[in-house]
């Protein structure tokens, strides 16, 4: 009754923005993401100390009020399980939480993964991602190794909803998410509230479902051929029209901060100097450069040259969610 597992963050190629519907997190489009090394989260869940009610400490914190989806995910997995013991649960990420490097996915992974063993379900992978899914979108994706595609589906029930891999981690070492921290503030809107707003009265949302499906193709064929190029420079296409849905919403939704844009156009520079990389920016204003490990070291040099960057963490394709022996308390 007491486990723990590790789970790593995942950054979208393809981003999922906005859902078909809001109870069973079904998405409009389906994303492609790579599981990243060296950004996790690592969560133990324990139903069996006879705990008075549940207590859930993130990073050392007490949870928030706001963060009610963590609950209603921890009561989902008990009914499944046909469970009633209260639950403590201790999570710790090596990221900062809420402010765009994806804490939300390896979070409700993990809980996912370890919760569901404590409470003695042995779920297969392609379950853990819709149980993960019902907790978070993103989580989905957060299960499977390397390069991984959370299909749409069509089901009304969401049992065609899941995530899983398309290309393991070794089928290419060499690429690279250099996740820039440029801010370690809270963002300002919450990515659920954000694209239910988008979906709702974004002019361009319609645009934004008749071509995601070309880019979805192209780095589908991308990853498949080792074909850097196509990669990059579609995913940074599909995040700058993410972020156009963002802005041209009512209110609008501006994630990115001056240093966003001073590493967006040192990016677009260096690649016409000739060191190929590109960005991708979630719901916040870090960015992350794509590269490959032949240019990893120059470019960390450069980016670590910019006052603007903190810290850059450098991912290499990582594994999928892990259950550990070695619990948090
Ligand atoms: C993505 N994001 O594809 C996109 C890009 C943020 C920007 O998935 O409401 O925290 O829990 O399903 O998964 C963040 O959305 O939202 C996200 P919910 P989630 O990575």
């Amino acid at each position: 009754m007491k486990a723990t597992a590790i789970a790593n963050a995942n950054i979208a190629l393809v981003k999922y923005w906005g859902k078909r519907n809001k109870e069973l997190i079904l998405p409009f489009n389906s994303s492609i993401s790579m599981t990243c090394d060296g950004l996790h989260t690592k969560t133990t869940v324990d139903f069996s100390g006879s705990y008075g009610k549940d207590t859930v400490l993130i990073n050392d914190e007490e949870l928030k009020k706001d963060e009610k989806n963590i609950m209603a995910h921890i009561e989902r997995i008990r009914q499944m399980a046909g469970i009633t013991d209260k639950a403590k649960i201790i999570s710790e990420s090596n990221f900062p939480v809420a402010a765009g490097l994806a804490s939300s996915a390896s979070g409700l992974a993990a809980l996912t993964l370890a919760a569901s063993k404590a409470a003695g379900l042995n779920l297969n992978e392609k379950e853990l991602t819709i149980l993960s899914r019902l907790g978070s979108g993103s989580a989905s994706r957060s299960i499977p190794e390397g390069f991984v595609e959370w299909h749409h589906g069509e089901k009304e029930d969401g049992s065609d909803s899941f995530a899983e891999s398309i290309a393991s981690k070794s089928h290419w070492p060499e690429f690279r998410m250099l996740a820039c921290i440029v801010s370690e503030a809270r963002k300002p809107v919450g990515s659920r509230a954000g694209m239910a707003q988008t979906v709702d009265n974004c002019p361009y949302y319609e645009g934004w479902l008749k071509t995601v499906n070309d880019d979805i193709a192209a780095v589908k064929k991308g990853i498949a051929e080792r074909n850097f190029t196509l990669v990059g420079s579609t995913a940074e296409k599909n995040t700058l029209k993410m972020h156009a849905l963002m802005m041209t919403t009512t209110p609008a939704i501006i994630y990115w901060i001056p240093q966003t844009l001073e590493i967006m156009h040192s990016v677009m520079l260096w690649r016409e100097e000739g060191l190929e990389s590109y960005f991708t920016i979630d719901g916040g204003p870090q960015v992350k450069v794509i590269c490959l490990q032949k240019d990893e070291k120059e470019i960390l040099s450069r980016l670590s040259s910019l006052d603007c960057v903190i810290r850059a963490i450098n991912c290499p394709p990582g594994g999928g969610a892990q259950l550990s022996n070695s619990h948090l308390f």
